[in-house]
C-alpha cells in the first residue's frame, strides 16, 4: 500500500511537470525577483495564478489568505512567502474523509461525463481499488450508446476481477441499470458502481435520462447510498469547469474525478474545481492502467506540483 502510493506520487510528481513549468517556474521568478512584498508582487502573483487554471474564486481566496498571514506573521522577504503560499493552497483543496462515505456503505456510484474524459476507464480502476479493499464491486453497463462499450467495460471488469451487467447495444441504460441493482441485491454486492453514454447530450436528453436512472435507483434500491461522480479531463482546463456546471445543473453530483493528469500543463484545474464549484475532486486519475487511480490528497498533489518530497 505505502509502496504503491509512493509510485503513484512519482507518477503524479512527473505528470505534472508541464503544470509545474507553467506555475511554479512563475513562482520562483516571483520570489527571487522582488525585494519587497508590494501591490507589484501581489498582482505579478494573481496573474501566475490565473494564468495557472486556479480560477479566479481560489485566486482571490489564496491571496487574501496569503495577505492576512503576512501581516499576522510580519513576513517581509518575499522568499518566505513561497512556503506560506504552499500552505495557503493546501489549505484551499482539502477535501473531507466524509466525502468517502459510499465506501463505508451499501452503495451505487453512478458515473457521468461527456465523451472521452475517461469515465470507462475511471470505473475499471475505481473497481480495481474496491475489490481491493475486499469489496464485493458490481459493474453495470449502462453505455449502451457507443458500439463496444460493454467490450471495453468488460476487459476491466477482467483486469479487476468483478462482475459485470450488461444490455444489448441499444438497449435502454435505465434498464440496464435496474438488472444492475437485482444482481447487486441478489448477490448482496457491497459497491454497484454504473458507467454511462458520454455523447454530448443536449440537456434535455441528458436530464431526461439521468432521470431515469435516478427513478429505478431511488425505486429499486433505496438502501442504497448514492454517490454521483462527474469525470472530468485535466488536459481541458476551464472547459473542465463548464462541464462540470452543466452536470451539477440536471444530477446531484457529489465528486469529481479529474482525469489525465499526466502530461498536462493544466493540473491547476485540480485547485480550481473546489472553489469554483464548491464540489470535491475525490479521485484523480494519471495515467490509463489500473493503479493509475488514487484518492485525491490535497497535500500529496500541492506537494508533486512543487516537487517537494517530505518523506525522502
Ligand atoms: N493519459 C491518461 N489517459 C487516460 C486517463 N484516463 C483515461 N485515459 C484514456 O482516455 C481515453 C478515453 O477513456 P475512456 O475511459 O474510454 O473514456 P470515456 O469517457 O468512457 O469515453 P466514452 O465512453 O467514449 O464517452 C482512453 O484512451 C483512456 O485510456 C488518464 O488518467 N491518463
Ligand atoms: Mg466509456
Amino acid at each position: 500500500m505505502a509502496e504503491e502510493k509512493k509510485g503513484f506520487f512519482k507518477r503524479l510528481v512527473s505528470g505534472l511537470t508541464k503544470t509545474r513549468d507553467n506555475i511554479v517556474a512563475g513562482f520562483d521568478s516571483l520570489f527571487t525577483g522582488y525585494s519587497t512584498i508590494d501591490d507589484d508582487f501581489y498582482e505579478e502573483l494573481e496573474e501566475i495564478l490565473i494564468m495557472g487554471d486556479i480560477g479566479i474564486n481560489a485566486t482571490t481566496a489564496i491571496l487574501d489568505r496569503l495577505k492576512e498571514q503576512v501581516k499576522i506573521r510580519n513576513i517581509k522577504d518575499p522568499k518566505a512567502c513561497k512556503e506560506l503560499l504552499i500552505e495557503t493552497i493546501k489549505n484551499q483543496m482539502t477535501v473531507d474523509s466524509t466525502e468517502y462515505e459510499f465506501e463505508n456503505r451499501k452503495s451505487v456510484i453512478l458515473v457521468i461525463g461527456v465523451n472521452g474524459v475517461g469515465k470507462t476507464t475511471s470505473v475499471g480502476k475505481l473497481a480495481g481499488k474496491l475489490k481491493d479493499q475486499g469489496k464485493k464491486v458490481i459493474l453495470g453497463a449502462a453505455d449502451t450508446f457507443r458500439a463496444a462499450a460493454g467490450e471495453q467495460l468488460t476487459q476491466w471488469a477482467n483486469r479487476a476481477g468483478v462482475e459485470i451487467i450488461g444490455g444489448q447495444d441499444g438497449a435502454d441504460p435505465a434498464s440496464v441499470v435496474y438488472d444492475a441493482v437485482a444482481a447487486a441485491k441478489a448477490r448482496n454486492a457491497d459497491v454497484l458502481i454504473c458507467d454511462t453514454a458520454g455523447r454530448l447530450h443536449n440537456k434535455k436528453n441528458l436530464m431526461e435520462e439521468l432521470r431515469k436512472i435516478y427513478r429505478i435507483l431511488e425505486r429499486e434500491y433505496p438502501e442504497a447510498y448514492l454517490e454521483t461522480l462527474v469525470v472530468l479531463d485535466g488536459t481541458t482546463g476551464q472547459n473542465a469547469l463548464v462541464q462540470a456546471r452543466q452536470f451539477a445543473e440536471v444530477a446531484n453530483v457529489t465528486g469529481i474525478i479529474l482525469t489525465k493528469l499526466d502530461g498536462t500543463a493544466k493540473g491547476g484545474i485540480a485547485v480550481a474545481i473546489q472553489s469554483e464549484l464548491d464540489i470535491p475532486v475525490k479521485y484523480i486519475g494519471v495515467g490509463e492502467s489500473i493503479d493509475d487511480l488514487q484518492k485525491f490528497d490535497a497535500n500529496s498533489f500541492v506537494d508533486a506540483l512543487f516537487d517537494i518530497h517530505p518523506d525522502e
